[in-house]
């Protein structure tokens, strides 16, 4: 009996989480408790419950606070059925927005009542009854974020007296269209979900060396020809925004109490307008968008008068578009290559006098020069400029903000010089573009390793500006999603989330109040309602704990160890099912004598499941030696000029030169790459041979070449994969002494990653070691 309510429960949950089902799971994410994120100020609990019916009334005394209370109304709608009706006076049992200008509450200040005969939202402003509306929502079931009719729930909050407000008023989240477009409807998804955890502003990356985002009416080549490219697999990838786009996402965001701050590179990262318009670059060549990721080398010319002009056109179009104050003008990584060499760059040099000091070459202070420019280009439509942190490094324009990229120093030294500040050092957390679990099963990343706890535990506020009373020029945080390896939509949420919550509540909450623990309880609500708005947030995955590895060999038998990022549940089968709510849960070391399929994936509380892994797990006898004679150290091998994406494509591969190489990081120094891989030629390569393992046992191999071959065995094949962090791991039993081993080197740009960026290397460790060594020329033969 006990059985089969187990099952028709996990039935019903199925059909909840499994799919789009309009059913409910009311009891399962408990409201038990407080679950706001951002974590309020102070939260008073009391006795009782207000409970959500058909027909409730909702009343402002404003007209903004009218507006305000329709979008919750049509919010709540949408998931509980419940039609508002609108009343003309407070009335017991209702939902009052109210709002007085007299009162002495800041902009985002609010307090939220709810008692069991009604629900209050006092605020100075619109936006503090929009903040306290937000909290409001998060009183009630999580489900209530779904736009999908939920049935069955108890719409009831818990009564509370909340008073609130933010510690920053700057709290951001960057997205970066340019290396991965990201569709309008897409944008206003992530504008819902931020305004939900109160996050006011979103930095728009919309130039950059991959594509140009944004309309320009007056130079259209910058959309024709710059906002797309064809990528190293030969396809065409596109998209930009028309200003009529641009001016819905700019509504819908400032709807929801965001603003949107647009950057426009200069004079760094704009290969995809130099396309465009050759002649803003100091060689005026004809180039193409960048199809690769790094640091582009070509940047604009400040020589020529015309970049300026240009400048001015652009932000002519776009200052209008964007109503906020601040403007981002880019300012990131300018290689000053070009400008040494240019003429009429060092003509510029000379006559604005920006001769090279003690703290600053010549460059440096005319890329300071360009900057100064661009503000007061801003300046003239009222608008300041926020600009990289190295804006530092020629000297500071007189009102610009900066944005602490590069660790926290740059941050410490504007504000030194009293100049505004906004935190975003990738080191510390706030680059969401990176890691949050084992490389080997997470979709290829930039590379770091973020997890939640990182995130939340950074504090915007360095010591040192506090013990300086400097602390006041930090006016906010921002986490930055930059988009390179988030090539689609999907990969952008699941990076950008639940860490972005994390961020919310750094930029949101007073460090006192801030609990990780507790926040992880708290994420659990959340993420319920991130399903409502359809996120494809990160469930962290089973790992291994020296690795994970989906082909475990072994010989005798095997104890494999599960850990997670976090404290979640892990199911598994070993029949070859997909685990289910229903599965056995992971309590120790699976233990495992024979060949098996080991399917293992994590179990969310809200019965939601994370990825499965597949895990292969084969007993073997030892790959018996080779008794062979060889004739030196190092490999054999053969290579052959062009691009290809496929081994098999070999094949019909002609002129192959043939070579003897010493290591393998050989099979890639052949042609040398560069940065930009301008006039790089690609090339393929086989290397063949033996390797000596020195003992009995079982290895494992890892490299982010190609293929990599044993004994006759294709144990690696990153075929169709970015080369980059290989995730093909894999494993097998080998005897002591040689073994036959075939490596395969494919130049190509696959991803925006060039494989002739890696070294070659194929790396090794025995079962039960924790790292792996690279393998050498010493072990390798011919
Ligand atoms: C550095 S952060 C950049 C971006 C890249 C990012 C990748 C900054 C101002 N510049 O162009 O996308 O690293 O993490």
């Amino acid at each position: 009996m006990k059985k089969f309510i187990l099952m028709v429960c996990a039935t019903l949950l199925l059909n909840v989480f499994g799919s789009k089902a309009s059913s409910s799971t009311s009891q399962l994410t408990s409201n038990n408790d407080i679950n706001i994120i951002p974590k309020p100020t102070s939260v008073e609990k009391q006795k009782g419950k207000f409970k959500l019916v058909n027909a409730n009334s909702i009343y402002s005394n404003t007209s903004e606070g009218k507006i305000i209370a329709e979008l919750f109304a049509s919010k709540l709608q949408a998931s509980t059925g419940y039609d508002f009706n609108f009343t003309e006076k407070e009335k017991t049992g209702n939902i009052s927005l109210i709002m007085n200008p007299k009162l002495m509450y800041k902009e985002d200040q609010y307090k939220l009542s709810v008692t069991p005969k009604g629900v209050s939202v006092l605020a100075k402003t619109p936006k503090g009854l929009f903040y306290g509306m937000q909290s409001f929502m998060q009183l009630l079931p999580p489900q209530v974020e779904s736009n999908i009719l939920q049935t069955n729930i108890d719409w009831s909050a818990p009564c509370v007296t909340i008073n609130d407000e933010p510690r920053f008023g700057y709290r951001g989240v960057m997205l970066d269209p340019c290396r991965h477009f990201i569709p309008v409807e897409n944008v206003k998804k992530q504008l819902d979900v931020m305004a939900l955890f109160k996050m006011n502003t979103m930095h728009f990356h919309l130039t950059d060396d991959q594509g140009w985002r944004i309309e320009i009416k007056k130079y259209p080549k910058l959309t024709e020809i710059g906002s797309s490219r064809i990528d190293g697999e030969g396809t065409e990838y596109k998209g930009y925004y028309t200003q009529e786009e641009i001016k819905d996402i700019v509504k819908y965001a400032s709807d929801r109490f965001i603003t949107v701050i647009p950057e426009l590179e200069t004079p760094g990262h704009e290969l995809a307008a130099i396309s465009a318009y050759p002649h803003l670059s100091c060689k005026g060549e004809d180039t193409t968008p960048r199809i690769i990721w790094g640091v582009e080398d070509i940047v604009m010319c400040p020589g020529k008068e015309d970049m300026f002009t240009f400048l001015e056109d652009v932000i002519k179009e776009m200052e209008p578009l964007f109503p906020g104050t601040y403007f981002h003008i880019g300012g990131d990584e300018c290689p000053k290559s070009s400008w040494k060499n240019c003429e009429k760059c060092q003509a510029r040099i000379k006559a604005e006098n920006l001769t090279a000091d003690n703290k600053h070459t010549a460059e440096e202070r005319l890329q300071s020069y360009v900057i100064g420019r661009m503000e007061n280009i801003l300046a003239k439509y009222g608008k300041k400029i926020i600009g990289w942190d190295e804006i530092l490094e020629g000297g500071l324009s007189s009102n610009a903000t900066v944005m602490s990229w590069r660790g926290e120093q740059g941050g410490i030294e504007a504000a030194l010089q009293n100049h505004d500040v906004i935190m975003t050092p990738g080191g510390n957390g706030m680059y969401l573009d990176t890691y949050q679990g084992d490389r080997n099963n997470e979709p290829v990343a930039i590379g770091g390793f973020t997890t939640l706890e990182k995130v939340y535990s950074y504090n915007p506020v360095p010591d040192t500006l506090k013990s300086m009373n400097k602390e006041h020029f930090v006016k906010g945080v921002q986490c930055n999603n930059w988009s390179e390896y988030m090539y689609n939509t999907d990969i952008m949420e699941y990076r950008m989330y639940p860490r972005l919550l994390a961020v919310s509540e750094i930029a949101w909450t007073d460090l006192g109040n801030k609990d990780y623990k507790d926040f992880e309880r708290r994420i659990n609500d959340a993420q319920i309602r991130l399903d409502g708005h359809g996120i494809n947030y990160h469930i962290p995955y089973p790992e291994q704990l020296n690795g994970s590895c989906n082909f475990v060999a072994f010989t005798d038998n095997v104890d494999l160890e599960f850990k997670t990022t976090r404290p979640y549940d892990m199911v598994y089968t070993l029949d070859g099912t997909e685990p289910n709510i229903r599965s056995a849960k992971y309590s120790g070391p699976i233990k495992i004598s024979e060949s098996k399929i080991l399917k293992i994936r994590t179990l969310l509380p809200s019965g939601k499941m994370g990825p499965t892994r597949n895990i292969t797990v084969e007993k073997q006898n030892l790959s018996p030696a080779s008794l062979v004679k060889t004739q030196g150290n190092g490999l054999n091998m053969k290579m052959t000029m062009g691009t290809y994406f496929k081994s098999s494509e070999l094949d019909n591969a002609k002129d192959w030169k043939k070579m003897n190489i010493k290591e393998l990081k050989e099979i890639r120094s052949q042609v040398e790459s560069s940065e930009s891989m301008r006039g790089v030629e690609q090339y393929s390569a086989i290397a063949t041979g033996y390797i000596n393992i020195p003992e009995d046992g079982v290895y494992y191999f890892s490299s982010e070449n190609e293929q990599v071959w044993i004994d006759g065995k294709l144990l690696i094949n990153n075929e169709g994969e970015v080369k980059r962090f290989s995730r093909k791991d894999s494993s097998m039993a080998l005897a002591k002494g040689l073994h036959e081993i075939k490596v395969i080197f494919l130049g190509h740009i696959m991803g925006g990653w060039p494989s002739m960026w890696n070294d070659g290397s194929v790396k090794i460790k025995k079962a039960g070691e924790k790292n792996f060594a690279y393998v050498t020329g010493e072990q390798l033969f011919y």
